[in-house]
């Protein structure tokens, strides 16, 4: 194998520390797997209940057969092409295909790029050439959504694209996912399957740039954080983990998520929907014990409940993350639910916190967590990098086992986003307690964190600014009580637009026309002749954030 161009590896003694601590063990995600099935070969891992474009009928795959799947669809893959190290940008629902296509990945060394199913023609199209994806593998139709005709868009634009490969019945110009898997040579005629401190995936930035960075994660880091993340929140072969968010989001991936599950000799049930009305009957049906939902999720299955809506009684443990978890909702989770709230505060780059299983009711409902690691280094420090004590609020830094030293290709971002001993600035402001457990109190990041998704202000800017009537654009959050933030718009138009200003839907529709995520679309619109300015003349961005707010006060 050779290693990947842009990858920026952890330091010869860190590696070291790491594996001597036993937290790099060695293994891979094809290895996993493979011992999986020598262990629990008869015992379902993954149950898909269909009802979605992929499948309309349940599945039920035993360890043994993911493990098949996922030699076949390697053989496959092989067949057609894919070689180790090449990207394939993965975008598919809740549906057991999603694990044997990352695992048959896994096995044969090339790279799932973790999309979305939001993602649209703005995001895919710069994914595929950025990464020069050699194959992207989509559902037929899904939520409305035609994903072969964007493939086919973002086919025609990409030479590097050789291969769309389609889950469901119907793949239009393109190739059926099904007609992949075969029992051709393996991994072992082309090289062998990749090591551990190899990249397994590239995962994507929330981000708060023009364009979404990427992630780069080692079979070694990625597999320790969801050992560890699996150990603390208590999973065993008895565990059962409802997927309801995106599967290939790093939450439900990793925290400890489907792979932590599987980990675990576990059961993944896959939930079509986060609605209460269809994951309240799969919990019931299925005996799930536990499940991740971020803020806005928890909120309505909170209120679902004291309703008096049923099913949810098997869940043990609600981890609720992603975004902050107001204090006020963490309390209602034990009495409402009957199980136990573990806050998770995580980054795909990294660093995820957890409140513990025995850590006391006010730890769990006031502070979102400490660190998996012993080894995670954490600072709280000031503008200047000079470190803050415990209690003051500051900006938060980290480096550790499972987060990574740069983005992939960033050069220029990486010299902004890591500091120069290889501290990761996560942009979030934090506090810390006396225990160690971290308060999530704002961001400096320019971001909105909208109910979990993260929308990059600039990226929204940059698409505002294509339209002929705007002079210049500045997004920013505004409050939500169910989403905690929403995107407002600020735009001041051209001169020569301002007789016969463009409304405000017409610029969000713009936005859309544009091919980008809906949740990105700014919520709101405002107009305004000129923005506040900071002492040194740049947009003033708290300044607007406080006119919306106080503007949505006033009612
Ligand atoms: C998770 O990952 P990302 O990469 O989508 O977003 C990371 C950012 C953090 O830097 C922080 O700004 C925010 O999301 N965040 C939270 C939070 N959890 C994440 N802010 C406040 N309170 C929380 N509990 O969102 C993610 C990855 C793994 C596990 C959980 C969440």
């Amino acid at each position: 194998m050779t290693p990947l161009d842009g990858f920026t590896p952890y330091p010869a003694e860190f590696a070291e520390r790491y594996r001597v601590a036993g937290y790099w063990r060695g293994e891979t995600f094809g290895r996993m797997l493979r011992e999986r099935a020598a262990a629990h070969g008869e015992r379902i891992a993954v149950v898909d209940p269909g009802g979605h474009s992929v499948a309309v009928t349940e599945r039920r795959w035993t360890y043994a057969e993911l493990d098949r799947r996922a030699d076949r669809m390697a053989a496959g893959l092989l067949a057609r092409g894919i070689r180790s190290g090449d990207r394939v940008v993965v975008q598919l629902p809740n549906a057991a295909e999603f694990f044997e296509v990352i695992f048959g990945l896994f096995r044969i060394g090339a790279l799932p790029v973790f999309a979305l199913p939001a993602h649209r023609y703005a995001e895919i199209g710069y994914f595929c050439s950025f990464t020069e994806a050699a194959a992207y593998v989509v559902p037929a139709v899904e939520g409305g959504y035609d994903y072969r005709e964007l493939a086919g868009r973002v086919r025609a634009e990409n030479p590097a694209l050789r291969l769309v490969l389609v889950a469901g019945e119907d793949p239009g110009e393109h190739v059926r996912l099904a007609d992949v898997p075969c029992d051709g040579p393996g991994p072992e005629a082309f090289g062998g399957e990749p090591g551990p401190g190899d990249v397994a995936f590239l995962q994507l930035s929330g981000g708060s740039t023009g364009v979404p960075k990427l992630i780069p994660r080692t079979h070694d880091d990625y597999i320790y954080s969801l050992r560890g993340s699996a150990e603390l929140c208590g999973h065993d072969p008895d565990s059962v983990y409802l997927c309801v968010l995106p599967a290939a989001h790093n939450f439900p991936l990793s925290s400890p998520g489907s792979l932590g599950t599987l980990y675990a000799g576990g059961r993944v049930v896959l939930c079509p929907q986060p609605a209460p009305e269809t994951a309240f009957p799969l919990i019931e049906r299925e005996g799930v014990t536990v499940t991740g939902l971020v803020p806005p999720l928890a909120l309505l299955w909170l209120d679902a409940a004291e309703r008096g809506a049923r099913g949810y009684e098997s869940l043990e443990v609600l981890l609720v993350g992603g975004a902050k978890f107001s204090e006020e909702a963490a309390r209602r989770v034990r009495p409402v639910l009957g199980c136990i709230l573990q806050q998770v505060f995580g980054m795909a780059e990294g660093l995820v916190n957890y409140t513990r299983l025995d850590d006391p009711e006010d730890l769990v409902t006031t502070t979102q967590g400490r660190p998996i690691s012993p080894d995670d280094e954490v600072r709280v420090v000031d503008d200047q990098d000079r470190d803050l004590p415990d209690g003051a609020t500051g900006h938060l830094l980290t480096r550790g086992p499972y987060t990574i030293r740069g983005y992939w290709n960033a050069p220029a971002h990486n010299a902004d986003s890591f500091t120069a001993d290889g501290f990761y600035r996560t942009g979030d402001l934090v506090r810390r307690t006396p225990t160690g457990h971290l308060v999530v109190e704002g961001r400096a990041k320019d971001q909105i964190n909208r109910g979990g998704e993260k929308v990059a202000a600039e990226e929204i800017e940059n698409h505002l600014l294509a339209h002929p009537a705007v002079h210049d654009a500045a997004v920013v959050s505004m409050p939500d009580p169910y989403l905690g933030e929403r995107t407002c718009a600020y735009v001041v138009l051209r001169a020569d637009h301002r007789e016969k200003p463009p409304k405000g839907v017409e610029l969000k529709r713009f936005v859309r026309q544009r091919g980008l995520a809906e949740y990105k679309v700014p919520d709101r619109v405002e107009f305004v002749a000129a923005f506040p300015a900071t002492g040194i003349g740049k947009v003033s961005k708290k300044d607007l954030r406080a006119a919306i707010a106080a503007s949505l006060t006033a009612g």
